[in-house]
């Protein structure tokens, strides 16, 4: 039952003393209220697309200041107002819930670069008046409510932004260099912005030696917005941990001592760029995350979160987050609020230990994303991939709902995804001419196997930028057009998605993987089927190779079908073509370069 419950906002003019000329001003004034609701019964049916605000549509020009049109590390001017003009454009797609970039009020410029991406907090509780003011925001979640698609807002836990120095020299100001002044000193270089880990705490220095900690200087530069942080509680340096910044993220090989001292510098070290680490064992700090982020949703009825860097927290933060996120929000008329987190790393245990009991609803499969969409898609590897890591995943991730979570347990709710803001787009990987099918063929698995698929922005617009920022590119570039090749192959397997119950709930098995590549019969083929104990079923059969057309030859690999013998099964993508399902459960399907097919009982069709 849905629950609903209002809340009413005080007169405030938060924004005032900190807008810059051009930003829209008032944004709290007056009364308002929120209808908080639970707006979704099933994740599992939804399809996320995941954007970044500055990048998406420009729908209001009195948000346009500081703009460096085509330069891509600094603002280029969307804003929340242009998502709502462009929900035509993502209903045409399919797409059923938006992930937005974080809203909060950030450093808005440092060293030459911009917070366009949103992940340079200053302060939790204003918004950035670059993409809008609280009634725009509204206006977009309630205009995102109204076609039926959900919003997810991205938020960060670790750290703040480029808020302090550390004033390594005691001269109060910060330096680019803190040079050694004879004397045989080691100090050579050290920036006090973002100096390298030290497990003891950064230390001051001078020509003289060390001289204890070095003191922590808050920033005053409100036309930047570099300001003490807010809630105030965090303009205490003892909120952070003040070691300075990670230096090494992996020990290739590395020994145990080496290992260590990643882990520790992941979870207490600075961000590079200078974010500077909060701790996050202090109550203070788990209390202002929990108050910041569930009093964002109560302003707005936005329905999950994207948590930032999970491996950079330590897991008892998470212990503590999520449960009490999850009661505020019951208390308040809000169920299903789906949590799920970044855990940017191959490694599937580690991955999966954030959907442990107690924690997360679900990860982004970022295993998922190097081993197959990158080995076997891209690069064209062994199917084999696919079932050598699908082993792992009742063993790795959590195979009960998480109490007062979403009803899903996070092995079967998965977040898939196969390139994202932080990684070069599939395209660029794949410049050749196949690229494009390729990637329509890595498509087809993202849109019918398990899990909740997550679609980068521009993906439907065969763009193919490369690292961080060029893979950000304004998507006004495209023209919004619908009728390219990818965009319509998007928006064809999202419908055949929605419409299947087979594809969004089905259990998924695998029918066959292969470890040949290159002239064998069986290269690229991987075959699966999804089906649920009301009997909706699907087997879905793709080539992830474009050399020749390819069939499950090996009859030993080959694992019987579900479907009983002589069902009629149709592919939903080529609709003239039926197989017939043989005794025992025997098939054999042949599928061209990159082609796939969606299979599904003739009697079942719905379109
Ligand atoms: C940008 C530029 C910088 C520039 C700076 C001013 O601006 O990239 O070069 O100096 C945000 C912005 C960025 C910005 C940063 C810093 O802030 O979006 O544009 O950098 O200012 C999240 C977000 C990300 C965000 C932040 C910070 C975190 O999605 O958008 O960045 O709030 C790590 C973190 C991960 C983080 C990611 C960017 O970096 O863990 O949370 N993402 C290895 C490590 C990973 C590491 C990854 C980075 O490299 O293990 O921890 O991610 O490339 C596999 C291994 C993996 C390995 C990969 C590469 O290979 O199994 O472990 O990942 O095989």
């Amino acid at each position: 039952m849905n629950a609903a419950h209002k809340i009413f906002l005080t007169a405030t003019a938060l924004t005032a003393s900190l807008c810059a000329s051009s930003c829209v001003q008032g944004e709290l004034d007056g009364v308002r209220d929120v209808v908080v609701r639970t707006n979704t019964t099933e994740w599992r049916d939804q399809i996320i697309y995941q954007l970044l605000t500055d990048r998406f549509a420009n729908g209001d020009a009195s948000t346009d200041y500081r703009l460096e049109p085509g330069a891509l590390a600094r603002y280029q001017g969307g804003d929340w107002q242009g998502i709502v003009d462009q929900l035509d454009y993502l209903e045409e797609l399919g797409v059923t819930a938006l992930w937005i970039s974080p809203i909060v009020l950030n450093v808005d410029y440092d060293a030459g670069f911009d917070a366009y991406h949103g992940y340079w907090a200053v302060d939790l509780e204003r918004l950035n008046p670059h993409f809008g003011d609280l009634a725009s925001l509204r206006g977009f979640v309630n205009a995102a409510h109204e076609r039926g698609m959900l919003v997810i807002l991205d938020i960060v836990t670790n750290h703040m932004g480029q808020i302090f120095y550390y004033d390594i020299n005691g001269n109060g100001q910060p330096d680019e260099t803190v040079a050694g002044s004879g004397g045989g000193s080691p100090v050579t270089r050290i920036s006090e912005y973002d100096p390298d880990y030290d497990p003891r705490g950064i230390q001051g220095w001078t020509s003289l030696g060390e001289s204890g900690p070095a003191t922590i200087r808050f920033f005053d530069m409100p036309e930047i917005f570099r300001v003490r942080p807010n809630p105030a509680v965090l303009a205490d340096p003892s909120m952070y941990n003040r070691r300075g910044r990670v230096t090494h993220w992996d020990c290739p090989g590395g020994d145990a001592a080496c290992q260590s001292l990643v882990r520790e510098m992941t979870l207490l070290g600075d961000f590079p760029g200078g974010l500077k680490d909060l701790d996050t064992t202090r109550q203070e700090v788990r209390d202002v995350m929990v108050d910041s982020y569930v009093r964002w949703v109560l302003m707005t009825d936005i329905d999950g979160f994207r948590i930032d860097t999970l491996k950079h927290v330590e897991y008892e933060f998470w212990d503590d987050f999520a449960p009490r996120v999850r009661e505020r929000l019951a208390a308040a008329g809000k169920e299903n609020f789906f949590m799920f987190g970044e855990a940017f790393d191959g490694d599937d245990a580690l991955i999966g230990s954030y959907t442990r009991p107690g924690r997360l609803d679900s990860v982004f499969y970022f295993s998922q994303k190097f081993q197959v969409f990158g080995d076997v898609f891209q690069r064209g590897g062994p199917t084999d991939r696919i079932r050598s890591l699908y082993e792992q995943r009742g063993v790795n991730y959590g195979t009960e709902p998480q109490p007062g979570g979403v009803g899903v347990a996070p092995r079967d709710l998965l977040v898939n995804f196969m390139d994202n803001h932080d990684v070069p787009r599939f395209l660029y990987d794949r410049p050749d001419e196949q690229g494009p099918a390729a990637m329509r063929a890595a498509l087809a698995y993202l849109l019918t196997e398990d899990g909740i698929p997550c679609i980068y922005y521009g993906t439907e617009q065969e763009y193919a930028g490369g690292n961080d920022p060029m893979n950000r590119e304004p998507l006004w570039w495209s023209g919004y057009r619908t009728d390219g090749e990818t965009f319509q192959w998007i928006a064809r397997l999202t419908r055949i998605r929605r419409g299947y119950r087979a594809l969004t709930h089905g259990d998924f098995e695998l029918v066959y993987t292969t470890e040949a590549t290159g002239d064998a019969g069986d290269a690229g083929v991987v075959a699966f089927e999804r089906e649920t104990s009301e009997g909706d079923y699907a087997l879905v059969v793709i080539n992830a190779q474009g050399g020749h057309a390819s069939s499950m030859t090996d009859a030993a690999r080959r694992n019987a079908l579900d479907a009983s013998e002589g069902t009629v099964l149709v592919d939903l993508l080529e609709p003239e073509t039926t197989f017939t399902v043989g005794a025992g459960g025997a098939i054999d399907v042949s599928v061209g370069p990159y082609q796939a097919r969606i299979l599904v009982p003739q009697d079942q069709r719905t379109e």
